[in-house]
């Protein structure tokens, strides 16, 4: 091992149903991403959890964010075998259903170990992803919102103000409207903008209650690492910090790197393994060291599982600034 983990302060959580959704062939979200991803970090030696909570856990945690007619459209359409829910970027399999309720198990069992006594580091290697679900609506890949889903239980678990952190290329359109109507749970997002799915204008601060818990920091298309430290340091750190959250949720795309082929941007690998140290820190500064990442995005099936595991190593050397 190259660095030490003897702390197992960081927890991985998976569940095998995940690998279930498969889209027709060329679509860029798909059962080898996560394949490559668990067989890297089990080869890298991360302590790795592969149950999720319970499914009446699950579901409760899903009716308390998306609109249970939702859920019954989408388990309806699944069994119809329909070719897909909502979008033409949300292709359903026979294993779609059981898959997003995989996701959001895991995603579930890594929040649950993120607030355990102590505080610990959990990462969430699920899909299909979430962030650009909506309370009502699949899109971009995501069928339930598994970030949304876990900072709502956390919500219920005794965290009275929960901060979410979205760092995939593309702006989480489902997590901010789920929550920019509340002062309690604060989201913010770096993005490529303009870009898919459009949301995330500088402008979007939160609406009523929520004035001012959403912080969107829209970057152009070419962003590489220093333009990134820069819009950490100087807005999202600052704007988390100030929070003060009890628990800091990641919606850890990985799609910002420069090879990706779905994003624009232009984030070094190093890059990422520069955010888990700031964001570990964070976490141990304002919120008694409770860090839960999701997965969401990254399409690069050769440098995804390495991106992770060094946002991973990231988070165990935390790097003040
Ligand atoms: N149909 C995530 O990274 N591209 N989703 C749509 C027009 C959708 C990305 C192009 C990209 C979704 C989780
Ligand atoms: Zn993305």
């Amino acid at each position: 091992m190259s660095h030490d983990r003897s702390a197992q302060r960081v927890r991985v959580f998976t569940e095998p149903h995940c690998l279930d959704h498969r889209a027709p062939r060329g679509y860029p979200e798909c059962p080898d991403r996560l394949v490559g991803v668990m067989s890297h970090l089990t080869a890298r030696g991360w302590p790795i959890t592969e149950v999720g909570v319970a499914r009446e856990v699950a579901e409760a945690a899903v009716a308390a964010v998306h609109d249970p007619a939702y859920v019954e459209r989408f388990r309806r359409a699944a069994e119809r075998g329909d070719a897909l829910l909502d979008s033409a970027d949300n292709p359903l399999s026979e294993g779609t259903w059981e898959a997003a309720w995989a996701a959001v198990s895991a995603t579930l069992a890594a929040a649950e170990h993120a607030v355990s006594d102590g505080g610990a580091y959990s990462f969430a290697a699920v899909r299909p992803p979430g962030h650009h679900a909506e309370k009502a609506l699949a899109m971009g890949f995501c069928f339930f919102n598994n970030v949304a889903v876990a900072a709502q239980h956390l919500r219920g678990q005794g965290a009275e103000r929960v901060a979410i952190f979205d760092f995939d290329v593309h702006h989480g359109n489902g997590t901010q409207h789920l929550f920019e109507e509340r002062a309690d749970v604060f989201y913010a997002s770096t993005h490529q903008f303009p870009f898919y799915p459009g949301t995330g204008a500088a402008g979007e601060t939160g609406r009523g209650q929520g004035a001012g818990a959403t912080l969107n920091v829209p970057l152009p298309a070419g962003t590489g690492d220093e333009e990134y430290a820069a819009a950490f340091a100087e807005r999202i750190l600052p704007a988390l910090a100030a929070f003060r959250p009890d628990v800091l949720l990641l919606s850890a795309g990985f799609d910002a790197w420069r090879g990706d082929p779905l994003g624009g941007m232009a984030v070094s690998e190093e890059g990422f393994a520069s955010w888990g140290r700031q964001l570990g820190a964070l976490a141990d500064q304002v919120a008694q060291g409770r860090l839960l990442a999701v997965l969401e995005g990254g399409y690069d099936l050769a440098n995804l599982p390495s991106l992770v595991d060094s946002f991973l190593g990231g988070l165990l050397s935390p790097d003040p600034n």
